[in-house]
């Protein structure tokens, strides 16, 4: 029989984008069961063309889950996840609290599929998603020419907080829309923005924020500190160099990252773009002169990680830059995780 799979925070933003992914990939699903918290219970939601129920999240929903895939606040996937688990169910968790586990796997299926067979506890997690869209054009290049060191920006759109980002941004788009003097003067955009900020520490629209996650130690934040944790633990190089800074865009979906990375051996920027033309899940847009580029507008509702603006850096032949975008809600979020079900749900048909 088919495998059974639950979609555990099936009514949130990226839930929704997973109902759509279930809906229009290869169906390797027997039953799909739909799980939300209490206050979401009793709704129904459309996947693969059917109306199904949502269910409140229980012990007793996971009973006859092969696969269940979760994207829920921590706290709930920290006490959840195990009990999925208890009841005979693979989680794959899209939440932060599994991520560093030595014994659960962080897996992008592209870059290390072979490392989801490992996992004792019966998790395994999908990757950030800033670290998702970024990896993709890193790993292809790791592979080519042996990755020594990450020197990153990224710009990260509202929707990687959630409903609640892009509501703020798009609030916040309308009251600073027709003024053309906003912008121009100091304190002007906070002024007609207001006071609430929504998630943000500042105002979005007309803006750009060097923030994204909590507080870490040294001034350093969450964001930034799993990019460089993340990445060790999906190319497996455990003393990679890797710095970054998180910033906030006025974008609603499509996050994006300026990359330099430093190789063991001298790099061109044709050879980066063969390694990238040939790599999975991932889509060259590389012409300048055309005004192409990897950008969210054209990023956003597909697939791959976007990469271009290749270039072999001007003082070291061992270094490339460029820039990459993709859709933090597809493969930073929903795909990658549905992904991971998939290449589970291979296993359970061995
Ligand atoms: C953001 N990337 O854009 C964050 C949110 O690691 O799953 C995703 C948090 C995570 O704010």
């Amino acid at each position: 029989a088919r495998p059974t799979l639950a979609v555990v925070g099936a009514t949130g933003s990226v839930g929704t984008v997973m109902l759509d992914l279930l809906s229009s990939r290869r169906d390797v699903w027997g039953e799909i069961r739909l799980i939300a918290s209490a206050r979401s219970a009793g709704k129904s939601l459309t996947c693969r063309g059917e109306s199904l129920p949502v269910r409140p999240l229980t012990a007793e929903a996971f009973d006859g889950v092969d696969v269940a895939m979760f994207d829920v606040p921590d706290d709930v996937a920290a006490h959840w996840a195990p009990i999925a688990v208890s009841r005979g169910a693979v989680v794959v968790d899209n939440s932060t609290v599994f991520r560093m586990e030595p014994d659960v796997p962080l897996v992008v299926p592209e870059v290390n599929r072979e490392a989801i067979a490992y996992r004792p506890r019966g998790i395994v997690s999908s990757a950030n998603c800033t670290v998702a869209a970024m990896i993709m054009a890193v790993a292809p290049l790791h592979f080519e020419y042996g990755l020594r060191e990450l020197v990153l920006a990224s710009y990260q759109a509202a929707s990687g907080v959630g409903q609640i980002g892009v509501d703020t941004l798009h609030d916040q788009l309308t009251k600073v829309a027709g003024d053309r003097l906003l912008g121009s003067r100091p304190g002007n955009v906070r002024q007609a923005v207001g006071d609430d900020l929504g998630p943000f520490p500042a105002p979005l629209a007309l803006n750009v924020v060097p923030w994204a996650g909590q507080l870490a130690p040294l001034g350093w934040s969450s964001e930034e500190l799993k990019l460089r944790d993340e990445s060790r633990k999906i190319l497996g190089l455990a003393v990679l160099k890797v710095s970054s800074t998180c910033v906030r865009v006025p974008v609603v979906t499509g996050h994006s990252v300026a990359v330099h990375a430093v190789f063991a051996s001298e790099v061109t920027a044709d050879g980066a773009r063969e390694a990238l033309r040939n790599a999975p899940g991932v889509i060259l847009v590389d012409d300048p002169e055309a005004g192409e580029f990897p950008m969210p507008v054209d990023a956003v509702g597909t697939d791959p990680s976007w990469v271009g603006r290749i270039r072999r850096a001007m003082d070291d032949p061992r270094a490339l830059d460029f820039f990459v975008t993709g859709d933090n809600m597809r493969k930073g979020a929903a795909l990658n995780t549905v992904q991971c079900a998939e290449l589970l749900a291979a296993e359970l048909g061995r």
